[in-house]
C-alpha cells in the first residue's frame, strides 16, 4: 500500500495523553481502523528512559501484530530499538537531512505550520508533511496559531507529490473538510483518546 493511504486515519499519543491504559486505547483505535500510529511521549506528565522504551515496545507489538505503521515522534535513539518504520520530527527537533543519514530507509515525517518552515526545510528528504494545527488545540503546549485547511491547499499546491496529513484540533465534525481540500490523512491525539467510545471514534473520522 502507498505511503499516502496508509497515513489516511493516524493516531498520534503518550501516556501523557490518556486516562487509562494507552494500550487499551491503542488496542481500539486499531479495531476501529487507525491506519498508522505515533508514538509521542512527550511533554508534562510523559515518561522518560526505560519507562517510555517499555511503553514503546508494548504499543509497537500491538501495531505490529496488526500491520499498523508504527512512527516514533522526535527520538532517533527509540527508532531501532523499537524497530519504528519511521520517526516525526517538528522544526526544532533534529535536522531531517541528518536524520536521512542516520535512518536512510526509514519514513521519515516533517511539521511544517507556515510558508517561511517550508521554504526552509529540505522536503526532498523527507516522506510525508504534517500540516498544522489545522484548528485551535489545547494539547500541545508549544502550538503554532491554527493555520486553517487553505494551510493544506497550499502544501498540496506546492508539493503536490508528498503524502500530507492535517494535525491539531481534528475532530470527527472537522476532518472531512481536511480531507476535502487534498489532505491524504488525518491525525489526532484528543479526538480518539479522549473519546468515549475509541472504536466509533475513529469509525466516524
Ligand atoms: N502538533 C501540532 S498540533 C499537535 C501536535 C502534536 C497536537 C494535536 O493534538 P489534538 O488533540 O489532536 O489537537
Ligand atoms: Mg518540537
Amino acid at each position: 500500500m502507498e505511503l499516502s493511504q496508509r497515513l489516511r486515519k493516524y493516531l498520534i499519543m503518550g501516556s501523557q495523553n490518556c486516562e487509562r491504559d494507552p494500550a487499551d486505547i491503542l488496542k481500539e483505535a486499531i479495531e476501529g481502523g487507525i491506519t498508522a500510529f505515533q508514538f509521542r511521549e512527550k511533554g508534562p506528565g510523559s515518561l522518560q528512559g526505560e519507562e517510555k522504551l517499555a511503553l514503546g515496545k508494548r504499543l509497537r507489538e500491538l501495531c505490529r501484530t496488526h500491520d499498523v505503521l508504527f512512527i516514533v515522534n522526535d527520538d532517533s535513539v527509540l527508532v531501532d530499538p523499537l524497530e519504528a518504520d519511521g520517526i516525526h520530527v517538528g522544526q526544532d527537533d533534529v535536522d531531517v537531512q541528518e536524520l536521512r543519514s542516520l535512518f536512510p530507509k526509514k519514513i521519515i515525517g516533517l511539521s511544517i505550520s507556515n510558508e517561511e518552515e517550508l521554504k526552509g526545510s529540505a522536503v526532498d528528504v523527507v516522506d510525508y508533511l504534517g500540516a498544522g494545527p489545522m484548528f485551535a488545540t489545547s494539547t500541545k503546549v508549544d502550538a503554532k496559531e491554527p493555520v486553517g485547511v487553505e494551510w493544506i491547499k497550499r502544501v498540496k499546491f506546492l508539493y503536490p507529490g508528498i503524502p500530507l496529513v492535517g494535525i491539531g484540533g481534528i475532530t470527527v465534525g472537522n476532518a472531512r473538510e481536511v480531507m476535502e481540500v487534498g489532505a491524504d490523512g488525518v491525525s489526532a491525539i484528543t479526538a480518539i483518546t479522549a473519546a468515549k467510545d475509541v472504536v466509533r471514534a475513529v469509525k466516524l473520522l
